[in-house]
């Protein structure tokens, strides 16, 4: 569900050539570009009928649900009747709201959503026993957690709403494994790094810009400053990780929340790789909101318990990431 965004598009790929186009299903509530709703079958679901959802998973006898979630932590903190509504606290003053920051329209039930959302997909996996992964982030942790390294299981209190929907998320699926022996799997992400979805709205989309400006030929301005460290991964990785942990044997499992990273770097390192491909690459630093988020998430993220238990293991480091990417723009603009 939610098979439109950055990652639901390149699982639906994967997934497809592993199990065949017909066996793996897309669903949104947008209507698909032609390529999409080509490329195999797609459905209207909406996550907060419950009778839709259950219809789906009925009539295409679904055993596994995959359910991403669309919205980022910097345009979750622009949206101010979201955060009362969800009773973050609104005096917070280290996220406020940036005149700077592009402000996006957000349909007003995105708490139902979020909430509710999640809610609908957790009974109905548990009433048709399906195996069922939700993402999380390093965005579910906050500035008590310790940041260098951040361990699988340490404190965690957000200060964005989307960390806050991302704690009760993991909290939600682990009571209903504990409690009714749902299947849930839910793995953290840092951010992702991919060539075929533009940035939307997150607080490490830093990172995908750079590549779209140094090809295009354009000045990068970043909105944090260059020594800010966050984790970091390949798309391929991502998908892979995903692919790994929905296959792993429930008993290799020692918890159902995993943290998976690949590498670190700050503003300042990913730039000096990029240049090595783009020399002429020229940044301004102009730090605004998203500092704030990103001073309150880890830098280095520990995912030795995911290496330890089911054998992840990352492919990229920066130099191949920067390698990949630019191999995949140049195509693109072919
Ligand atoms: C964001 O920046 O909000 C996301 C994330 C790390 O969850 N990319």
């Amino acid at each position: 569900m939610g098979s439109l965004g950055q990652l639901g598009m390149g699982l639906a790929k994967l997934l497809r050539g592993k199990y065949g186009t017909q066996n793996v299903i897309m669903s949104d509530i947008v209507k698909p570009s032609k390529d999409i709703a080509h490329s195999g079958p797609y459905v209207f679901a909406d996550i907060l009928d419950f009778k839709c959802l259950q219809e789906i998973v009925v009539t295409y006898r679904i055993d596994w649900l995959v359910h991403f979630s669309a919205l980022l932590s910097a345009i979750g903190e622009q949206n101010v009747p979201l955060a009362i509504r969800v009773n973050i606290d609104p005096s917070f003053p280290r996220v406020n709201i940036d005149p700077s920051f592009p402000r996006v329209n957000i349909d007003p039930s995105f708490p139902r959503v979020n909430i509710e959302g999640l809610h609908n997909v957790m009974e109905l996996s548990k009433q048709y026993n399906l195996r069922v992964f939700v993402p999380s982030t390093i965005g579910a942790f906050g500035p008590d957690s310790p940041r260098n390294p951040t361990p699988n299981l340490t404190i965690q209190r957000p200060r964005t709403i989307y960390g806050v929907s991302k704690v009760h998320a993991e909290l939600l699926g682990e009571y209903y494994h504990h409690r009714f022996g749902l299947d849930f799997r839910c793995l953290r992400f840092p951010g992702v790094i991919s060539a075929d979805t533009m940035p939307g709205g997150g607080t490490t989309d830093y990172a995908v810009q750079v590549f779209h400006d140094a090809m295009e030929g354009r000045m990068l301005e970043c909105y944090l400053r260059p020594t800010t460290r966050l984790p970091m991964m390949y798309i391929d990785d991502c998908l892979r990780s995903l692919w790994e942990m929905l296959v792993a044997p429930s008993d290799k499992l020692k918890r159902r929340t995993y943290n998976v990273t690949a590498m670190s770097f700050s503003p300042e390192e990913i730039v000096a790789a990029v240049r090595r491909h783009h020399p002429d690459l020229h940044v301004t630093y102009k730090p605004d909101s998203r500092q704030n988020i990103a001073d309150t998430w880890p830098e280095v993220f520990d995912d030795s318990e995911a290496r330890w238990d089911w054998g992840w293991q990352h492919h990229y480091d920066l130099e191949a990431m920067c390698e990949a990417m630019f191999a995949s723009l140049k195509q693109q603009q072919q």
